[in-house]
This record gives C-alpha cells, structure tokens and sequence, in this order.
C-alpha cells in the first residue's frame, strides 16, 4: 500500500433470488444486502457482465448506519467503520463471514447495468488486502476483466472446478460504452489482442494493457451510451459517481 490515499466508489450490487445459503437468514429478516466492488471507473457501470469475488478469499456481510448489509472484506469494514458509514466509529455488526466460493452464481442488480442480471464469478487475481476484495467486471474497459472473462467463457474445467454455470458466464457479451477515436470502442479487447495475453495470469502484460486503456480512457473516451452519451469521460466520470451516490446506488471510500 502507498502513502497516498486511493479513493474508490463503492457501488451497491444488490443480492436478488435466489439468495445463497450463507445470506438467506439475513435477507429473510428483510434487509437488503449488496456486494460492494470498488472501483476508479464509475462512469463504466454501464457495461458490467458480472461481479468477481476471489473463491478462497474470507468475506463478511455486515450491516451499515442506514441499514444497508455489504459483503466485502473485514478490512475493508472496519476502514469503513472511521468513515461515518457504520452505525459508530470504529465499530462494525457482523451478520454472516463465508468464503468468496460460497456466494459463486449469485444473481445481482447492478446500477447503470444495461444487463438486468449480472452473477458472481471467481476471479483469481484479487487482493484481498484492496478496496473491498470485490471487483465488478467491465471488459470492454478493463483488460483483467475481459482477460478473466474470456478464461471462464473458453475453458469449460475452469468453470467446472468453481462449479460455474454456463449461463451465469456465455451469454454475457462485452458492451462497447465508450469510444477511443482511432483506437477501439472496447478498449481492453483491443489491447488484450495488440499484446497477446492469453489469461489472466499475464501480469506483467496486463498492467501494460492497463496502463494504456486507464489513461487513453479518461484523456479521449467519449461515452457511447446513457444519458451523457457523446459526451467526453474527463467532462462527466464526476456526475456520473455523483449521481450514483445521490440516488444511494454507490459510495465514497478511502484507504
Ligand atoms: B476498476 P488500484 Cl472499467 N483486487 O473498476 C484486484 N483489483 C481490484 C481490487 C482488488 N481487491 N479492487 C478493485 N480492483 C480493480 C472498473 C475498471 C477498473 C475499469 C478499468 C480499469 C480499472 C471495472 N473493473 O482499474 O490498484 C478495480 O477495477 C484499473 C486501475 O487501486 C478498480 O477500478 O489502482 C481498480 O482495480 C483499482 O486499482
């Protein structure tokens, strides 16, 4: 970890039916509950296909000032816990702790989505040690996603070693959302094929890919879709984050 801050936007996935074994007392006490990725690129939301979590990482749902239950990660809460987003500072209720692998093939509503439904699916180059421990997955905008994506849609024992089902995963299309102008409309896929990656254990070819897509995304992307398509990112990634926090989809997030 750096010295400088990373701030992130928490955006609030819910859980929909059906609820995995390991949340079903909590939803069944009537409360809503949301996996909550961090990420840098909110105004992207429109293209996510799904939601990563790392199977063998410890997850926790934990219940919010408002009510709300996020399933991240115990280090992530009690960051949250000295940012006035539990009900008293430094303190956090825990619900339920479980392994990533039990929440696998959880159906989601994500904000902004064009899909209606995206699914949790494992991703194995999570840090647990950053953000929330959950990503969610645009691939069109960044190349780990697609690169894990692409790894669950072309190998079938990958799937079947997490228990991954076929249509939690194959029907998902990468969304082309915002335009590099002579460069791509989806720009992870065209930098994952410039440099050949193969999976998602490339590393070193992945940062370069994200190196690139990161800073021709934000300094020549135009939006494609929603309501400020034609509109350049730098002009509107902060109404969009905005606006998601407004409407209590997302939240801010630091460490
Ligand atoms: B970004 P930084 Cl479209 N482990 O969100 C691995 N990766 C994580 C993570 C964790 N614990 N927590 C967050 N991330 C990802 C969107 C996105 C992101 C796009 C393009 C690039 C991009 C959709 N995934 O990040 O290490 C999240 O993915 C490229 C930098 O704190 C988060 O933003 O700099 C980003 O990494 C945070 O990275």
């Amino acid at each position: 970890e750096g010295v400088a801050p990373q701030n992130y936007t928490l955006i609030k996935l819910q859980v929909i039916d059906p609820v995995p074994e390991v949340l079903k007392p909590i939803a069944d006490s009537g409360k809503k509950i949301y996996l909550v990725p961090g990420t840098l690129r909110p105004e992207t939301m429109y293209g996510q296909t799904n939601c990563w979590i790392l199977p063998e990482g410890k997850y926790g749902a934990f219940e919010m000032a408002n009510g709300d239950v996020f399933v991240c990660t115990e280090r992530s809460v009690r960051n949250m816990a000295y940012q006035q987003l539990t009900h008293a500072k430094g303190q956090y209720k825990t619900l339920a702790t479980f392994k990533g692998a039990d929440i696998l093939g959880a159906a989601l509503k994500a904000p902004l989505a064009v899909n209606p439904v995206v699914y949790v699916l494992p991703m194995l180059s999570i840090d647990e040690n950053k953000g929330t421990g959950v990503v969610t997955s645009v691939p069109s905008d960044s190349p780990d996603d697609y690169a894990s994506l692409q790894d669950l849609k072309l190998k079938a024992p990958l799937r079947a070693k997490f228990g991954i089902k076929d249509e939690w995963v194959l029907p998902f299309e990468v969304i082309p959302i915002i335009d590099i102008p002579g460069y791509s409309n989806t720009s992870a896929v065209k930098a994952y094929t410039d440099l050949n990656i193969k999976s998602q254990n490339d590393r070193v070819l992945l940062d370069q890919a994200k190196d690139i897509t990161y800073t021709k995304g934000f300094n020549e992307g135009i939006m494609m879709v929603g309501e400020y398509a034609g509109k350049k990112v730098s002009d509107v990634k902060k109404t969009i984050k905005d606006e998601l926090i407004k409407n209590g989809e997302a939240v801010e997030y630091s460490e």
